[in-house]
């Protein structure tokens, strides 16, 4: 293979998370661009249904931070605001989880949620980050190879 194509698959094979929804700035972000932020770290265990207890140690920006700097569509100043704001996280094989703002929100559940960029030492540049929720036990929402997390302010007029 020549040298510029197996560049070309080297870049494909980058994994990007696409911000999107109610957000100022909307992006694509990639696993390098979220060492730009404050790197948090967590070790963890959690419950999983099918394969027992699980240890792993990630690395990552919080989920706050990240999604705080796409300028979400809530007035900061009126804390009411953000309690109608949903996240909605993908990942590659389609599993879903859903989360309120408030969850991750310093002014409310203050979860230290990470949005991973490595575990157990490994960069996740290509497998995605992963999402990591030191205060769950079950292990289901640690959302791997996220692929787009949606910021929803829609029900704020429901019903
Ligand atoms: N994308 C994706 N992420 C996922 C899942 C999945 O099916 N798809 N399963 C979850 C479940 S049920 C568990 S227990 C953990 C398992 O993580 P591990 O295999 O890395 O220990 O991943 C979670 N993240
Ligand atoms: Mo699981």
């Amino acid at each position: 293979m020549s040298r510029t194509r197996a560049a070309a698959r080297t870049t494909a094979a980058v994994a990007e998370v696409v911000l999107a929804g109610d957000l100022a700035r909307p992006s694509r972000l990639t696993v390098a661009d979220l060492l730009g932020w404050p790197q948090q770290q967590a070790e963890v265990a959690f419950e999983c249904a099918t394969s027992g207890v699980r240890h792993h140690r990630f690395t990552g920006p919080l989920l706050h931070d990240v999604l705080s700097a796409a300028g979400p569509g809530f007035d900061p100043a009126r804390r009411k605001d953000r309690l109608r704001f949903l996240i909605a996280l993908t990942g590659t094989d389609g599993h879903h989880s859903l989360m309120s703002w408030a969850e991750i929100d310093p002014d409310f559940g203050r979860a230290p949620v990470l949005l991973a960029a490595t575990i157990d030492g490994a960069p996740l540049d290509r497998a995605g980050p992963q999402l990591v929720l030191p205060q769950d036990r079950c292990g289901a929402r640690y959302v791997s190879g996220i692929t787009a997390i949606r910021v929803d302010g829609g029900y704020r007029s429901w019903p």
